[in-house]
């Protein structure tokens, strides 16, 4: 009896809470993705003003029974070196990537490769987003797997994929998202937290 009502409990107040890194260079467009991603799951989000967006904005979105919450760490230089402080506690990470930016696409290539390797991340989904897209001269989705193909092999065993985004318009947005929480759920080796619904 106690587990059957513990378990409704479960079901009617309780998600199941997973925590998302948002990674990427600096000007990739990770605060307008977050912002995005919240306006489009939250029925009465209106959005945030961009000048009090600070570098590691935090916000959450509701998926059904999975509640994603959003770390946006900032990807200046010194700001990389704090990205490893959190990979151990998070269940997915949201790698964007500037496609119009074709000068400082080895660079991020480079950021990729080195957060990719770290074995605090084993097994965690990643995602990466060609962000920009609705930008006429843009990389094509080609070219930058073009770009990161050393990086493969690096990959490992994990859900990845490469989804063509502008977070500006929302275009790939919603399907980016909901193939995230598909890979966090089905992800045993990071078990979600149990969050009361507020
Ligand atoms: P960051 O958080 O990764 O540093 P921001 O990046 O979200 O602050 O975005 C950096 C700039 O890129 C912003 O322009 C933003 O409007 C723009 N941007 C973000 N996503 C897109 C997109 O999908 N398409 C286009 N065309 N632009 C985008 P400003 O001019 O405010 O610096």
């Amino acid at each position: 009896m106690y587990t059957l009502l513990s378990g409704l409990y479960k079901y009617v107040f309780q998600k199941d809470e997973y925590c998302i890194l948002i990674l990427g260079l600096d000007n990739a467009g990770k605060t307008t993705f977050l912002e995005q991603s919240k306006t489009r799951f939250s029925k009465n989000y209106k959005g945030m003003s961009l000048s009090k967006i600070t570098t590691t904005v935090v916000g959450t979105v509701d998926v059904g029974k999975a509640r994603l919450m959003f770390w946006d760490l900032g990807g200046q230089e010194e700001l990389q070196s704090l990205w490893d402080k959190y990979y151990a506690e998070c269940h997915g990470v949201i790698y964007v990537i500037d496609s119009t930016d074709e000068e400082r696409l080895s660079e991020s290539k480079q950021a990729f490769e080195k957060m990719v390797t770290s074995e605090a991340l084993d097994g965690v989904p990643i995602l990466v987003l060609a962000n920009k897209q609705d930008v006429e001269t843009c990389l094509s989705i080609p070219d930058i797997k073009t770009a990161f193909s050393d990086c493969t092999s690096k990959i490992g065993r994990r859900d990845c994929l490469t989804q063509a985004c502008s977070a500006l318009t929302g275009k790939g947005v919603r399907e980016g998202i909901e193939w995230m929480v598909k890979c966090v759920v089905r992800n045993v080796h990071r078990p979600p937290r149990q969050r009361d619904i507020t």
